[in-house]
């Protein structure tokens, strides 16, 4: 148990000073390590970790000093707080899969993203982002979901975020499958007027009514259109693909102005001059990023409910994302990660890392 205590300790506003410290009372129990912790030190000390605002930032302990494998599960292992009051971003968890119309197990996503996050570490290797510099970022754990009324389940996810956004924090949401989007838009777009949308997905998601329903997974987008949450003008949908109910599927989606990027259209590519386009596209106003995991193709994220062959890479997802630097970021989601299909944890751990992608670029982020 004091094990445990002090390693919360650890975690919990983590100035320089007070990671080597908690560094430090760790030292007992790994002996071998004490050593190279001096020069590790001259490491931190270097690192100006706060120089940015001069305010103090919640930074997730590095597994140089607390094992990684150690700890409660939150995301990034950054501190878990009951409310936004004070971030700048939150990771949130919407653990449902009422509206998954195939293969359930997206209530169990951001429990498995969280188990799956604690590899992730605190600075961007390919961008050189150090998002803890200049963000204060926490996990506000899960959406108190009703897992037997997904009308419900809306109405509750609405209220959470309204309640998120009203403090100016920028929701990073962990699905939960898709239908989720919808009330955290209408909440998004309750304060920032209609938003552009960069909506990474299998599939368009814009049915009418699926089986009689006008909520689940497959429709969230038209009930935005309906509502006026999305600047359509502003919409562009990437990696759409796979069968569908008619020889034009994304003819809906193309008479509302968004743009459609076909899976086939970035096949063999980088996507990064795509990304310039888009960011033309979105301009100076708020854009809200969708990102379901079912856009990768199933050889590298399996672990879903609606999977179609002939998909992204995983590179093209992180080049979408990196591709967002500079627009003006007012939510993102990574959704229908289905665990009880991820054999091996690479799906969750791909949602983890597009994730941290995502709050890398987010505005006022940090780049060395
Ligand atoms: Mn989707």
């Amino acid at each position: 148990w004091q094990l445990t205590s002090r390693m919360f300790a650890a975690w919990r506003n983590v100035s320089l000073s007070r990671a080597v410290a908690a560094a430090d009372s760790f030292s007992s129990l790994a002996p071998r390590q004490t050593l190279s912790l001096c020069s590790d030190r001259r490491r931190l000390r270097w690192t100006p970790s706060r120089q940015s605002s001069g305010k103090g930032f919640n930074v997730p302990p590095s597994a140089e000093f607390v094992a990684r494998v150690s700890g409660i599960n939150t995301m990034a292992k950054l501190p878990h707080q009951d409310s936004a009051d004070g971030l700048d971003a939150a990771f949130i968890g919407v653990p449902i899969d009422t509206g998954t119309s195939n293969r359930p197990g997206a209530r169990f996503g951001p429990r498995h993203i969280r188990v799956e996050s604690a590899l992730l570490r605190t600075y961007n290797s390919g961008t050189r982002a150090a998002p803890y510099e200049s963000l204060m970022v926490a996990d506000i754990g899960d959406v108190n979901v009703n897992v037997y009324d997904l009308k419900d389940t809306c109405r509750r996810i609405r209220e959470a975020y309204r309640k998120i956004v009203a403090t100016g924090c920028i929701p990073l949401t962990m699905g939960g499958d898709h239908t989720i989007a919808y009330p955290i838009l209408q909440a998004v777009a309750e304060k920032h007027g209609p938003v552009g949308l960069i909506h990474v997905d299998a599939h368009a998601d814009t049915s009418d009514v699926v089986l009689g329903e006008k909520i689940g997974h497959g429709t969230p987008f038209r009930r935005c259109v309906e509502e006026g949450l999305l600047d359509c003008k502003r919409v562009v949908q990437i990696g759409l693909r796979g069968t569908g109910y008619s020889p034009d599927s994304y003819e809906w989606s193309r008479a509302q102005g968004f743009r459609v990027v076909q899976a086939e259209e970035c096949w063999f590519k980088s996507l990064a001059p795509l990304m310039a386009e888009v960011r033309t596209q979105m301009g100076n106003g708020p854009v809200y990023l969708s990102f379901d995991i079912d856009a990768l193709d199933p050889g590298f994220a399996p672990g879903t409910g609606t999977p179609e062959i002939a998909g992204l890479t995983p590179i093209q997802g992180v080049e979408i994302i990196r591709g967002c630097r500079g627009l003006n970021l007012v939510g993102c989601d990574l959704v229908e990660v289905s665990p009880p299909y991820d054999t091996t944890g690479n799906t969750a751990l791909t949602g983890a890392n597009l994730l941290f992608e995502m709050l890398c670029v987010l505005p006022k982020v940090k780049y060395y």
